[in-house]
């Protein structure tokens, strides 16, 4: 078993749905064990700026998915959400993506772990703080790596039930 960490995203239809239904999928994986999941957070677009905000989630699991399969996994997830790439860095239905995984680094265009932009988003790097906040990030603390975040919005939601 390894651990990994997903970062969840969605800014198009119910977002909340949609995390819902791929936390499920995830869950549902018999190779995937969810181990720990954070808050939900309502966050300001990160890239292209003139879309709605996302609703955003971390997750933990323990999973015997090497990283390559675990992606394409994640991929599949998206597909059946039917997410549409119209504009880059634009809205989507859902984003499932992987930003560590435990003794696994890789350079590869398709699959850098970890993730290449995470340490500079607070939408990934606050939730994963919540759940996890001795993991480290490329050898450095991630508390040490919280204090150089440039501060883009983010509130935490709390839903009923
Ligand atoms: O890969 C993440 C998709 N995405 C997001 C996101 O999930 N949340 C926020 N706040 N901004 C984003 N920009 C992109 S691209």
């Amino acid at each position: 078993m390894s651990k990994a960490y997903l970062g969840l995203g969605s800014n198009i239809g119910d977002s909340k749905e949609n995390i819902d239904r791929a936390v499920d999928m995830l869950g549902s994986h018999e190779n995937i064990e969810l181990l720990k999941m954070s808050s939900y957070y309502e966050t300001e677009p990160v890239g292209y700026k003139e879309q709605d905000w996302f609703l955003n989630v971390v997750l933990e699991i323990d999973t015997t998915l090497n990283p390559h399969s675990l992606l394409e996994f994640c991929r599949e997830i998206e597909e059946k959400l039917k997410r549409k790439r119209i504009i880059r860095w634009g809205p989507r239905i859902i984003d499932v993506d992987i930003l560590l995984y435990e003794g696994f680094k890789s350079e590869e265009e398709k699959l850098t772990i970890p993730h290449p932009r995470m340490t500079e988003r607070a939408f990934v790097m606050v939730p994963l703080y919540e759940i996890a906040p001795r993991v480290k990030i490329n050898n450095k603390d991630i508390s040490q790596v919280m204090k150089s975040l440039a501060g883009e919005e983010i509130r935490k939601i709390n839903y009923e039930g």
